[in-house]
C-alpha cells in the first residue's frame, strides 16, 4: 500500500515514539511490585514520546503548529495546519501494564480533521486514514462493522475512575447499554477504542468527556472507514463539547437516541 508523502510523516513520528514507549512498558512491568509504583516512571516516558513526535514532525513541516496532551499549544507560523498529539493514550492502562494504549497524532486543516494515524507499538497495529483516501489497519482497508441493531452490537464507553463526576450518568446509561446490547466494554484509551469502531471490531462508542487530542485522530479514521459521527445531542461539535458518538449511521443514532437521551 502506497501512503502519501503526509501519512508517512505522521507514521515515522508515531512509530518512533512507539519504540521509545515500548522500551518503557518493559520498564513499567518490573516496577509493579514496588510500593510506589511506576507513576512517576510513565509520566517521564508520556512526556519523552511527546517530544520524539514534536521533534520528528518539526523536522518535516517546520511551520506547522501543535496541540499537544503534555505541552499545550505551540503555535506555528502556517494558519491553516496544526497537529493534534495525545503521546500516550490510555495512561492508565500503560501504568498497570496492561498494553491498552497508543500514540495519536491527527492533523487539523483549516479547523477541519484531515489525517489521523493510531499506533499501539505493542500489538504492532497501526491504524491510517486521510481524508478521500480510506482507513487503513496495517496494509488493510478497514470498514466499520454493518451490524444494526444494538441486541448484535458490541459497545464501548468510558468507565468512571474514582472522584469522577459522571458515576451516576455512566450507570444509567450503563444499565441501558448492558439491558440492550450483546456487549458492553471499557477499554480505558479513547484511541484504541474509535480505531476499533473504524476496524469492525467494536460496533458502536460513545463517550462525555474528551480532549481534542484524544479523539482527533480516530475522528478521521472513523469517517474514512464509512463511519458516522457527531456529539452527544446529535451535532458535529465534537472537539469543542468533547462529547463524542461513533459507530455506523443506525448504531450512532441508536446509541444517542436509546442510550444517551433514553425514550
Ligand atoms: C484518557 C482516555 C480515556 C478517557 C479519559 C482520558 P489519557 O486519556 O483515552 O479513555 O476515558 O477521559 O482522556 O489520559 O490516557 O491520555
Amino acid at each position: 500500500m502506497a501512503r502519501s508523502a503526509l501519512l508517512n510523516v505522521m507514521v515515522q513520528a508515531a512509530t518512533k515514539a512507539g519504540r521509545s514507549l515500548t522500551r518503557d512498558f518493559g520498564e513499567v512491568e518490573q516496577l509493579q511490585v514496588s510500593v510506589k509504583g511506576p507513576g512517576d516512571f510513565v509520566s517521564a516516558a508520556d512526556t519523552k514520546a511527546e517530544e520524539i513526535i514534536v521533534e520528528s514532525l518539526q523536522k518535516s513541516r517546520p511551520d506547522w503548529g501543535f496541540l499537544l496532551e503534555e505541552g499545550g499549544e505551540i503555535k506555528g507560523s502556517d494558519p491553516l495546519h496544526r497537529w493534534i498529539v495525545d503521546p500516550l493514550d490510555g495512561t492508565t492502562n500503560f501504568l498497570h501494564s496492561l498494553p491498552i494504549f497508543a500514540v495519536s497524532i491527527g492533523l487539523e486543516r483549516q479547523g477541519q480533521m484531515v489525517a489521523g494515524v493510531i499506533y499501539n507499538p505493542i500489538t504492532e497495529e497501526l491504524f491510517t486514514a486521510e481524508k478521500g483516501s480510506g482507513a487503513f489497519m496495517n496494509d488493510r482497508r478497514m470498514r466499520v462493522a454493518a451490524r444494526r441493531k444494538l441486541a448484535d452490537a458490541a459497545l464501548c464507553t468510558a468507565i468512571p475512575h474514582i472522584g469522577s463526576k459522571t458515576l451516576g450518568r455512566y450507570l444509567e446509561e450503563a444499565k441501558i447499554a448492558c439491558a440492550n446490547a450483546a456487549a458492553v466494554r471499557g477499554l480505558g484509551s479513547a484511541a484504541v477504542s474509535l480505531a476499533y469502531v473504524a476496524a469492525g471490531r467494536l460496533d458502536g462508542y460513545w463517550e462525555h468527556n474528551l480532549k481534542p487530542w484524544d479523539m482527533a485522530a480516530g475522528i478521521v479514521l472513523i469517517r474514512e472507514a464509512g463511519g458516522f459521527l457527531s456529539d452527544i445531542s446529535g451535532g458535529d461539535r465534537m472537539i469543542e463539547t468533547g462529547g463524542i458518538i461513533a459507530g455506523n449511521e443506525t448504531m450512532r443514532e441508536a446509541i444517542r437516541k436509546n442510550i444517551i437521551e433514553r425514550p
